[in-house]
C-alpha cells in the first residue's frame, strides 16, 4: 500500500505587508520614537505588565498605548486608569492578528502628540501575530508559568521573533511543573540572542531588572 502523502501549500500572508513595517521603522526612527510589539498567548499577562512597566518607566519617557483586540475595550481602560498615560483601543474587526498596514494607521492615531515610547499590545494569541511584522523596534514576548515550558517548542515561530522574552507570574511556580531551566534551554533551540528576564506582576519580582532593560533601550534609540 502507498504511504500517504503530506503535502504542504502555504500563503504567505505575511509578504503582502512587508513593505510598511519598513515604512514604519523608518518614520520610527526619524521621530525618535520606540515602538515595543508585546505579543503573548490570551490571559498570559501582557496588560497586567504593561501597566507596571509603564508607571515605572513614565517618570522618564512620554509613553502612548495601542491597545488591539477584537472587541472590548476592557484592556485599554485598564492601561488608561492605571497608568494615566494615553491610550487607544484598537478593534481589528474579527482578525487575530495585527497587520502592519493596520499598525501603521493605529500609529497615524497618535500622529499629534510626540512619543518617547510606545507600546502596542498585539492581539492574544500565540501563534499568527508572529507571522506578521509591524514595524516594532523591539518584539516582547511573554511566556507565562501556567502554559508550560515546553510552548517554545510548539510554537516556534513566536519565540523566534522574539528579542526580548518574560516568564511572567513566577509567583505560580508552587502550583504548576514549569522547568525555569527547561524553558531556557527550549527557548535558546529557537532563538540564541534574546534577552530572557523572570517576572512576577503579583510581586513585583524580576520587573525592575526589565524596566531597567528598556530604559537603556530606548534612552539609547531616542538620543
Ligand atoms: N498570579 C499572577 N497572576 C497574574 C500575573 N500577571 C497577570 N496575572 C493575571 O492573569 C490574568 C490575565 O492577565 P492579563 O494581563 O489580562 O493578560 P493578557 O495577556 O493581557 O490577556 P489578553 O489581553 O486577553 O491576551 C489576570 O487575572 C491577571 O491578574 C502574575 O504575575 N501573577
Ligand atoms: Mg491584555
Ligand atoms: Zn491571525
Amino acid at each position: 500500500m502507498s504511504e500517504v502523502k503530506i503535502v504542504e501549500i502555504k500563503e504567505d500572508i505575511s509578504e503582502r505587508y512587508a513593505p510598511y513595517a519598513e515604512e514604519i521603522r523608518k518614520i520610527l526612527k526619524e521621530k525618535k520614537t520606540y515602538l515595543l510589539n508585546v505579543m503573548s498567548s490570551p490571559g498570559s499577562g501582557k496588560t497586567t505588565l504593561i501597566i507596571e512597566l509603564i508607571n515605572k518607566l513614565k517618570k522618564d519617557f512620554h509613553i502612548g498605548v495601542l491597545e488591539t483586540d477584537i472587541d472590548g475595550k476592557e484592556d485599554a481602560q485598564r492601561i488608561h486608569d492605571g497608568t494615566g498615560v494615553r491610550t487607544i483601543q484598537i478593534h481589528t474587526g474579527g482578525a487575530c492578528h495585527l497587520t502592519s498596514k493596520m499598525s501603521l494607521e493605529a500609529l497615524s492615531l497618535l500622529d499629534d502628540e510626540h512619543f518617547d515610547l510606545i507600546v502596542l499590545e498585539n492581539i492574544g494569541n500565540l501563534v499568527c501575530p508572529a507571522e506578521f511584522d509591524v514595524g516594532a523596534i523591539k518584539n516582547l514576548i511573554l511566556l507565562s508559568l501556567p502554559e508550560g515550558d515546553d510552548k517554545p517548542l510548539k510554537y516556534p515561530l513566536m519565540f523566534e521573533v522574539a528579542n526580548i522574552i518574560a516568564i511572567t507570574k513566577l509567583d505560580t511556580a508552587p502550583v504548576f511543573d514549569f522547568s525555569k531551566e527547561k524553558a531556557i534551554q527550549n527557548i535558546k533551540k529557537r532563538n540564541e540572542h534574546v534577552d530572557i528576564f523572570f517576572t512576577s506582576s503579583k510581586t513585583g519580582e524580576g520587573v525592575d531588572e526589565l524596566v531597567k532593560y528598556l530604559t537603556n533601550e530606548v534612552k539609547e534609540f531616542i538620543k
